[in-house]
């Protein structure tokens, strides 16, 4: 079952401001892959599917960027939404159940 629209839009838009506001340096290091799935969410999610050219040899990280994005062809901006939000709740729980262990004090 799909979710209405513009609850969809909230969940995603306080997803987006709760990454925004992340420290830079925490204790949590995001791989670059986990960075570039929310960077091609998000951007399908804001601008739809990537109609532009792939950046070229000078510019790799570009590339990435460009390949995590239009790898997601045309899904629709709701889907991205929701799964960006999924994202969130997939990577939050692995940081949830990681790092009160590693951190734990004999
Ligand atoms: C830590 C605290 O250790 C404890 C852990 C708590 C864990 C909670 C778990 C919750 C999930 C966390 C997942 C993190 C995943 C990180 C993903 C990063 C993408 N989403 O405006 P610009 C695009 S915390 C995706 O210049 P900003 C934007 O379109 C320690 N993409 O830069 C642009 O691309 P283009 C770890 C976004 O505003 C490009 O990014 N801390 C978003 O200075 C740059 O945008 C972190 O991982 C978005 N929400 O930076 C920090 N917004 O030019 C995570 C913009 O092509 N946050 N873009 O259009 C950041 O790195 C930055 O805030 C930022 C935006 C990159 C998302």
């Amino acid at each position: 079952m799909t979710e209405p629209k513009d609850h969809c839009q909230k969940r995603f838009q306080a997803a987006v401001d709760v990454i925004q506001k992340l420290p830079k340096n925490g204790v949590y290091r995001p791989s670059y892959d986990v960075m570039l799935r929310f960077y091609g969410l998000y951007k399908q999610a804001v601008c739809g599917p990537c109609r532009r050219s792939r950046p070229g040899f000078w510019d790799p990280v570009g590339r990435y960027k460009w390949d995590a994005w239009s790898r997601l062809g045309e899904m629709s901006s709701e889907a991205a939404m929701t799964a960006y939000v999924e994202e969130m709740k997939k990577v939050a729980e692995e940081v949830i159940n990681n790092i009160p262990v590693n951190e734990k004090t004999a």
